[in-house]
């Protein structure tokens, strides 16, 4: 009798692509060289402060509040003065085969910055006092002009990171990585698993706490989806990606330090034929759309926050919606 041959290994889809499409999300198996990521911190810390030396005073800051243009931009980026360093990312086997089966193997690079969790311990009170609360707290605004080469955040809401490309296809995963141990006290990532599944949707999301690490999504409850939280702890050189459309956010860092991490965007290869690479199967199988002209619902068209909402923090048993306060753009 002839049996059929067995599903070569080679016709399923790599485990990147099937974390991403399944998940929505993917953690590398090996982190990067540690002792490489730390001496990186430890050049990163040497460059720059990060503890309350960052800040503008409440006077300078009410003098000439800027809303817009805070986050790093091509000119005014530290990680540029790092460029020879960065290939324990860029050249780590790990990290390039994974780009190269979800994107293509001539993906691009569209953006890459250090994120810093500003542990609350060194905000100024009458910051502290502005924002709790707010969805986003990138805390850009208050920075000191020269500081605005990372961006820094005291938490962020439950947000798909399409929600800085209004009118863009979902043709971007971001790559995170963390440099020194992140535990549950630093702050660490939280991810909605397999939250990407609906696709594109306006922040703030429609979500209900269920359980502890539970979330439903979506406002009507016969076609909402459950999602579980999972936190990604993990030790220095640890190594995420996700889809544009998943779910994920973070809390006010708890610890006494800050976190420090790199976070990369990179795009899907313009010259892939279509349904060629990884990402095109699972924006296949997503059942909301690919994009949307807004993205974003809690700004006026300053980019003043005009919503008073944090889904993530009520997972640590903070308040929903605060005292006013305001924030910037992601
Ligand atoms: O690092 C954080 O606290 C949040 C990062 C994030 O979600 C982002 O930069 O899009
Ligand atoms: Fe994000």
């Amino acid at each position: 009798m002839l049996l059929s041959a067995p599903r070569r290994s080679a016709t399923l889809p790599p485990e990147v692509t099937r974390d991403l499409q399944l998940q929505g999300y993917h953690c590398l198996p090996d982190a990067l060289d540690p002792l490489r990521a730390t001496a990186l911190l430890t050049d990163l810390k040497a460059a720059h402060p990060f503890d309350r030396q960052l800040f503008l005073s409440e006077a300078e800051f009410d003098a000439d509040p800027v809303w817009r243009g805070v986050n790093p931009r091509p000119g005014r980026n530290l990680l540029d003065r790092f460029e020879a360093q960065l290939d324990l990312v860029e050249a780590d086997p790990g990290v390039t085969d994974a780009l190269v089966a979800l994107l293509g193997a001539d993906y691009l690079r569209l953006d890459r910055k250090v994120v810093c969790g500003v542990p609350e311990t060194e905000i100024p009170t009458w910051l502290q006092q502005r924002i709790r609360g707010n969805p986003v707290n990138n805390l850009g605004p208050y920075v000191r002009p020269e500081y605005r080469d990372v961006t820094y955040f005291m938490g962020i809401d439950f947000h798909q990171d399409l929600i800085d490309w209004p009118d863009r296809p979902a043709d971007l995963i971001t790559l995170y990585v963390y440099l020194h141990k992140v535990t549950e006290a630093d702050a660490p990532l939280q991810i909605l698993d397999g939250s990407h599944c609906r696709g594109a949707g306006v922040f703030p999301h429609p979500l209900t706490l269920m359980a502890p690490d539970r979330w439903r999504y979506g406002s009507d409850p016969a076609t909402a989806s459950e999602h579980r939280q999972i936190k990604l702890t993990g030790p220095a050189g640890f190594v995420a990606l996700w889809h544009a459309c998943t779910l994920h956010g973070t809390q006010p860092d708890a610890a006494d330090h800050e976190r420090i991490s790199l976070r990369y965007l990179f795009a899907r290869s313009p010259t892939a034929p279509a349904g060629t690479v990884g990402l095109d199967l699972i924006n296949d199988g997503l059942t909301g759309p690919l994009t949307l002209p807004t993205t974003r619902a809690d700004l006026d068209a300053d980019g003043r926050a005009i919503l008073k909402a944090n889904s993530v923090n009520q997972s640590l048993g903070l308040p929903a919606a605060p005292a006013a306060s305001r924030s910037p753009n992601l």
